[in-house]
């Protein structure tokens, strides 16, 4: 079998190798970005195919596998793709879809339509992009194989192998490095999230993982947590674990919702199918304060949202309120909920399928489908009603709650009111501790929200003063996710955040105002400044959370060693870091810093805040699922959870997806 692909073949194939080609050159175009995320969009890409084809109904069951060297497996028991030569390319179908770009099996009268993922690329985009890719189709009685490299075909056409009677598609294939040089490590947990997210939006699919790559001691923490061991994560031992829900989106919602107190018995499930689209929606309030609405559009994440919330939104909003109305909970004849007061509280998961759904917005995850706003909107007016008046009970206590947050929602207008006047918000004046930087351009300017007195010293001293400004806050800030609104405005280290980034929150936060498109959260690299930070995002994904989308939120990364070789210094992010140091470095004895504070400023500069030498980390919205699960653990009721979360992911903010 030969391997060079420039010899490979005669002048018949030159068009379909070069398809690929813009591919290589070009790869953020197709999948986004060849970061993590655009690394993980190749499992993605392979998986939907299969999940098409158990939408499609001829699919129960799909394994992922990450083998010890990180190639990755995506395994079907669906009809397989088919092998037979076609008319058009004179060439395999399997061979054409795995080695042209937009050839997303539309090669054939409908009968493969791609689920919609983010980039709708396809596998010969993954082809392209891995060193080598191995597929197995088990179709008409028999194995049949073809292997590439970086795209290129190793053999002409697929080979037929020996006979078995199961159906079904096995790729197989490992990233090239060349073109994902950054990383080319699938992050377990962010494969784990998706793949049970995948499972609970279709119902009934059986969807398996199991990663048999070592597990390295540093992502362990370093501890040895029994309650692993079972799944397999103890030492040696693969990770294994299968998803299926026969409840599908309700048991989204119970997962989500997990041991929450919910606000009443039934978890509410509506599903309609039309000509135009299908929609499924489970949702249940529970006693809390905070929204959680997501979205899904035929299996996409849209977390900026579209016209499919908009449609619920609306149909929600109303359904209570007359609901309200029909019982005469509302005092006043012309008292109105607010949408927001209606979903407080809420977990609603809504997912629609569309034929062809338009994405929008800087990531691509927004509906743009205008008549899916009516569609959903229409369809919601009619059962939601029913719901409420089949479950009257329950219905009472729904408005009931919003009752009580449009109370607070006046309440917290008043203290934001209050907060305006203190700080003489009007005047334009800042908060006393807030050090600003002397530019008035957002886009060049940054917020350094630095927690300790100790360490707010250093970083005055060492800040560019020009376009860094610091704000130091005291100890622990005020929990948002056990209060409302009005209470975190009452916290005095919340109201400086808020006034120092000019936004408002809430209701009336508008991200045009920030006075910095940087916020950098800078915080000990030990357990308190892991927790700290925490609670910094929690304000902000739940009250601020136009910031993260618009991508101003970032993480400083101040190192926890200085080892000295010879007369030089380098300095270590973190335990991993130093480890693979000390392998080039035996005999180093590193100092461990016990916080900020005692980095002296031309350190803290070099290491942390200087835009030439620095990492940060950018806080993303990519999977708003993760994050509403780690918040609610991580700031919720349950103290224990929180001790073991922390413990466990103390310098690991990943679940943001960074
Ligand atoms: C085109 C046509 C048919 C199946 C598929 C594509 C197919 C593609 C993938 C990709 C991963 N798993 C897949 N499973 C099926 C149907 C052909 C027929 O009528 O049997």
């Amino acid at each position: 079998m030969t391997a060079n692909p420039q010899t490979a073949y005669g002048a018949d194939n030159i068009t379909v190798l070069e398809g690929l080609d813009p591919v290589r050159k070009r790869p953020g175009m197709y999948i986004g970005s060849t970061g993590s995320r655009g690394l993980h969009h190749l499992i993605w890409e392979v998986m939907d195919n299969s999940v098409d084809e158990a939408m499609a109904g001829y699919c129960t069951k799909i394994d992922v596998v990450i083998d010890p060297d990180g190639a990755v497996t995506v395994s079907d028991n669906g009809r397989g793709i088919p092998v037979e030569k076609l008319a058009k390319t004179k060439k395999s179908a399997l061979t054409t879809v795995l080695t042209t770009l937009h050839a997303g099996g539309k090669f054939e009268e409908g009968a493969y339509t791609v689920s919609g993922g983010l980039h709708g690329v396809g596998l010969s985009v993954v082809n392209a992009l891995s060193s080598r890719l191995e597929a197995e189709v088990r179709r008409e009685g028999h194995v049949w194989t073809q292997s590439f490299e970086r795209g290129y075909p190793t053999t002409p056409e697929p080979v037929k192998g020996k006979a078995v009677k199961r159906t079904g598609t096995s790729i197989t294939f490992k990233v090239d490095p060349d073109v994902f040089n950054d990383t080319t490590e699938f992050d377990r947990e962010v494969v784990i999230s998706r793949l049970r997210e995948m499972a609970f939006l279709n119902r009934g699919l059986e969807i398996s993982f199991r990663d048999e790559r070592e597990l390295s001691r540093s992502e362990d923490g370093g501890g040895f947590d029994e309650s692993r061991v079972g799944r397999g994560e103890g030492w040696g031992e693969p990770y294994q674990e299968t998803f299926l829900y026969k409840g599908g989106l309700i048991d989204f919602v119970k997962h989500l919702n997990g041991k929450r107190e919910p606000l009443h018995a039934h978890i509410i499930d509506l599903t309609d199918e039309s000509s135009e689209a299908e929609l499924d929606l489970a949702m249940q309030w529970t006693g809390g304060y905070s929204e959680s609405v997501l979205s899904f559009a035929n299996n996409i994440n849209t977390h900026e949202g579209g016209t499919h919330e908009e449609g619920f939104r609306k149909a929600l909003t109303k359904a209570v309120n007359e609901f309200a109305r029909s019982k005469n909970l509302l005092k006043e004849k012309d008292q109105n909920l607010t949408g927001e007061d209606v979903r407080e509280g809420l977990t609603a998961v809504i997912s629609v399928r569309v034929r062809q759904p338009q994405f929008e917005g800087q990531t691509k995850t927004k509906l743009g489908n205008t008549e899916i706003r009516s569609y959903v909107e229409k369809t919601l007016n009619k059962v939601i009603p029913e719901w409420l008046e089949r479950h009257s009970a329950e219905g009472r206590r729904i408005v009931e709650k919003a009752i009580d947050a449009s109370k607070a929602r006046e309440a917290a207008r008043k203290a934001r009111e209050l907060t305006r006047r203190k700080s003489g918000l009007e005047s334009g004046g800042l908060p006393d501790k807030l050090a600003d930087c002397s530019s008035r351009d957002p886009g060049e300017s940054e917020l350094f929200i630095v927690e300790g007195n100790s360490a707010a010293g250093p970083a005055k001293s060492a800040r560019d003063s020009e376009t860094q400004a610091i704000l130091p806050i005291r100890g622990k800030i005020l929990n948002v996710e056990k209060a409302r609104l009005a209470k975190a405005l009452q916290n005095a280290e919340v109201q400086d955040i808020v006034t120092a980034m000019g936004t408002g929150i809430g209701e009336e936060f508008d991200v045009a105002k920030a006075r910095y498109h940087k916020v950098v959260l800078l915080a000990d690299a030990d357990v308190d400044g892991a927790h700290i930070r925490t609670l910094l995002l929690t304000l902000l994904f739940r009250h601020m959370r136009g910031l993260i989308e618009a991508g101003y939120v970032y993480i400083a990364q101040p190192p926890l060693y200085r080892v000295k070789v010879g007369s030089k210094v380098h300095y270590l992010v973190d335990e991993a870091e130093l480890r693979e140091f000390q392998k080039d470095h035996p005999k180093v004895k590193p100092t461990r810093f016990k916080g900020l504070g005692e980095m002296n400023p031309s350190e803290l500069w070099d290491t942390t805040m200087n835009p030439e030498t620095r990492t940060l980390l950018r806080v993303e919205m990519s999977d708003a699922a993760r994050a509403e699960e780690v918040f609610t653990t991580l700031m919720g009721d349950i103290v224990a959870d929180r001790k073991a979360f922390i413990q466990q992911n103390a310098t690991d903010v990943r679940f943001l997806d960074i």
